[in-house]
């Protein structure tokens, strides 16, 4: 054996050995954490709300050019710290981003707290880089759109930032952030205090939250977050706090709920991680409207509301939340054609809501024709894709005993077949983004 080759099985003995123990001791955590009732609970509530917006809003916002701007101009820190001189949103109304969402049919709100430019959109005691020390606006946004949603009655989940381009702590770096001008130094172990202190804030001074949405793991996978720390510290403070972490693995010990970006649970047109599985976790996706998650003036690439509709359509039938986001405008204001899409979404979820809410994905796996929601014995087939007047589904676990249209109530003609049914169906409108088709089934024995 020559030295090269024995090297390398001593290398990959102690790979395998590393995995073995990495395996282990993320089993062990595993174990170690059992959701408490009220966050059980939780993972109900949030499983039956389905939809909810997205909001991604801080200081890049200015510039109009999405929340990556400091990265991919690049601009560094010094000029970056100028920015939250700007930010000063008279337009901001926090009452009307919230009746919006609800007037959509969203039942939760998710808002970038901190991004990865790390300005926080709260009053943080913990740095100065924050909306209320930070901006002549001087207030503070998390705190207003809380009291709001508190108000209104509707659940706020914080985004957060692990990843950081703004702390020198944030060191060593990871994969982006080496262009803002910061040391060659910092102390890793400050950052995640840090980063703790902050969530502590969030939870603590906002009343209930319904979860803290991670992003930015990904920028150093390999580092040591220290998350069972910094998530048990969230279910210490909220015990019902969903955790989700958006590092495009599968979850981790502690997490609540999984989520994916741009690509319906299964999905790998994003090429995040082709490796990414579907856990038993209650699920979610997150998606744009147009191309951009912070506000981009010249992205008018706009998805149709057809289309938003259908995507929420699919994420229920893949037993996944729909969460969609809009970038508001540097003056407060979210962007008329987002306003509009949410409007027109907002009469279909009203009309059509019952089939979507407080469902479960299937019975039946998705196919080419769309997907199935299900509520006890009562099935709704989404038609999203079929030109042929005809359907066949094999699969319902019990018998059938009607079939109606959703649109009108009118019956569906329907035919058993061996091992499954045929659905005659009546043509599609000319403006109708999903035929429904509700299936009671027979009680089951
Ligand atoms: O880098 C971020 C991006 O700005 C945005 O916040 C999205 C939302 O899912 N997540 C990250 C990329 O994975």
């Amino acid at each position: 054996m020559n030295l090269q080759f024995r090297l390398r099985k001593v290398y990959l003995i102690f790979v395998a050995v590393c995995a073995v123990l990495g395996g282990a001791r993320r089993a062990t955590a595993q174990d170690t954490y059992s959701p408490a009732p009220e966050n059980l609970k939780a993972r109900t509530w949030f499983q039956d709300a389905k939809f909810g917006m997205f909001i991604h809003w801080g200081v890049y916002s200015v510039l109009e050019d999405g929340e990556w701007v400091m990265e991919t101009r690049p601009i560094s820190g010094a000029d970056y710290a100028k920015l939250p001189n700007f930010f000063n949103p008279t337009k901001f109304d926090p009452a009307t981003w919230v009746a919006l969402a609800k007037a959509a049919g969203m039942k939760y709100i998710t808002i970038t707290s901190k991004h990865h430019d790390g300005f926080a959109m709260f009053g943080s005691k913990l740095t100065d880089w924050n909306v209320v020390a930070g901006t002549p606006y001087g207030r503070d946004v998390i705190g207003m759109l809380a009291a709001e949603c508190h108000r209104q009655g509707i659940k706020l989940f914080v985004y957060y930032s692990q990843l950081d381009w703004h702390l020198t702590d944030y060191f060593p770096r990871g994969a982006t952030g080496h262009r803002a001008g910061r040391p060659d130094s910092g102390n890793w172990d400050a950052y995640l205090n840090f980063m703790d202190g902050q969530l502590r804030e969030l939870l603590t001074n906002y009343g209930e939250i319904g979860g803290v949405w991670f992003d930015g793991m990904w920028d150093k996978p390999e580092a040591d977050w220290h998350l069972a720390r910094t998530y048990g510290l969230i279910h210490q403070l909220q015990p019902a706090a969903l955790v989700g972490s958006n590092h495009h693995k599968n979850p981790f010990p502690g997490e609540d709920f999984q989520m994916f970006e741009k690509d319906l649970p299964g999905g790998h047109t994003t090429g995040f991680n082709p490796e990414q599985g579907i856990s038993a976790l209650p699920l979610e996706t997150c998606e744009t409207m147009n191309d951009s998650w912070g506000f981009r003036i010249t992205d008018e690439h706009y998805k149709s509301t057809g289309d938003l509709i259908r995507y929420i359509v699919r994420a229920a039938g893949r037993n996944s939340n729909f969460l969609l986001n809009v970038g508001p405008m540097p003056n407060g204001e979210i962007q008329p054609e987002f306003v509009q899409r949410l409007t027109e979404i907002g009469k279909w979820t009203k009309q059509y809501g019952e089939s979507i809410y407080g469902t479960r994905g299937g019975p039946l796996a998705p196919g080419p024709w769309g997907v199935t929601t299900q509520r006890g014995a009562t099935v709704y087939v989404h038609v999203l894709d079929w030109n042929q007047p005809v359907l066949a589904l094999t699969g319902i676990p019990r018998g059938v005993h009607s079939a109606k249209l959703m649109r009108d109530g009118s019956n569906v003609q329907l035919s058993k077949v061996d091992g499954g049914i045929v659905l005659r169906l009546p043509e599609a409108q000319p403006d109708e983004v999903d035929r429904i088709v509700v299936l009671e089934l027979e009680n089951s024995k």
